[in-house]
């Protein structure tokens, strides 16, 4: 796979991390008494990150709906009656603006999303200005426009682009079941790009999605197996929406989640792993085991890209009830 060819070290010592973790030992892990599990999960996080400071990226849709692609959870898709519109993309005033509330807010990376297969060269352009302007008010810089070629991965690092969201979404074996219309070796290509222009890697799944245990366990081999892990890992829980294939999808046993995350944490001791998408259908309590068992980064802000977030306040009175702080 294109993506193993990725030799540079960027954020990693790669001396001390394994990239070999077999399908039979995250299953181990993932059969752990619960207790072990989150014992263990929260020593590897100790020896590497504060356990207590938890990272806020704030998060924005700059190019809303009337996507091309089938992704079976997607509000975005048009081939999927949900209540989001396709609007244009946004322009750069307005995008800046909303950093710089971000900012004021307390976030240190702001994530600008697109409803794209891949860019189109005139709003290519659009968004290395944004990246620009964005790190110009001392922001980290993170986009997801779908699939890149080369250049435009060179290009964005240019912009000053500090990561790149590409996400596997889940295991290559399940994939076919949730996304037709670009492969699993398509998006292994795009983080290949990525990795080899230089600019951090966030690449994650989501969980919930009718997916087998094996298939987390899959996804989790394939993101750890990389020769450098993703330098930021988000664990999305699957946020149903009407109007998709998968609005109806049997629930998630909630424990299932921590235990993604845990494990995660484990096999990518040095990532930040975020809890992303579906914390607004959480409670705080279950928000708490996922930061015990690893989580260190949110999505921090009263919107994700069409559905909703937690408010700021709401995050920051849950932080002061568990002794967290943000990273700064
Ligand atoms: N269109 C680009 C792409 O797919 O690469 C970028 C934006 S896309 C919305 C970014 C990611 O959001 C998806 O890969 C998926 O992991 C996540 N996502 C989208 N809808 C979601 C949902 N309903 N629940 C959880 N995660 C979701
Ligand atoms: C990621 O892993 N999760 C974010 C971000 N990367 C782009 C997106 C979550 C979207 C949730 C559904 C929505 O709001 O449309
Ligand atoms: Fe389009 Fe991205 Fe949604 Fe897939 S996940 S339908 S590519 S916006």
């Amino acid at each position: 796979m294109s993506a193993e060819s990725g030799t540079n070290t960027l954020l990693q010592d790669n001396s001390t991390i394994r990239h070999d973790w077999e399908h039979e030992q995250i299953h181990a892990l993932f059969d752990l008494p619960f207790n072990d599990l989150l014992h263990h999960a929260q020593s590897v996080h100790r020896q590497y990150f504060n356990p207590n400071e938890v990272q806020l990226s704030t998060l924005i849709n700059i190019k809303s709906g009337g996507c091309s692609e089938d992704c079976a959870y997607c509000p975005q898709s048009a081939r999927f009656d949900t209540e989001v519109e396709a609007e244009p993309l946004l322009d750069i005033a307005g995008v800046v603006a909303s950093a710089k509330q971000a900012r004021a807010q307390g976030a240190s990376r702001f994530c600008m999303g697109a409803a794209w297969r891949s860019p189109k060269e005139q709003d290519f352009k659009q968004v290395l200005a944004m990246i620009a302007a964005v790190k110009e008010l001392g922001l980290e810089t993170c986009v997801t426009l779908g699939m890149l070629d080369e250049d435009q991965a060179f290009r964005l690092k240019e912009s000053g682009l500090d990561f790149y969201n590409h996400n596997l979404d889940t295991s290559e074996e399940y994939y076919g079941e949730i996304i037709s219309t670009r492969t699993y070796q398509d998006r292994l290509e795009t983080l290949s790009y990525v990795r080899k222009a230089e600019i951090n890697v966030c690449c994650g799944g989501i969980i919930g999605l009718g997916e087998r245990r094996q298939d987390r366990v899959s996804l989790l081999a394939t993101l750890s197996s990389m020769p450098v892990h993703p330098e930021s890992v988000p664990i999305n829980l699957l946020v149903q929406v009407e109007g998709t294939p998968l609005a109806e999808t049997d629930a998630l046993d909630p424990f299932e989640f921590v235990r993604t995350v845990a494990v995660a944490r484990i096999l990518m001791p040095r990532s930040t792993v975020r809890l992303s998408a579906g914390r607004s259908e959480m409670t705080e309590s279950l928000q708490a085991l996922c930061f015990h068992a690893g989580a260190n980064s949110i999505f921090y802000g009263e919107k994700l890209l069409t559905t909703d977030n937690p408010e700021h306040n709401n995050d920051l009175a849950l932080f002061e009830r568990l002794g967290l702080r943000p990273t700064q």
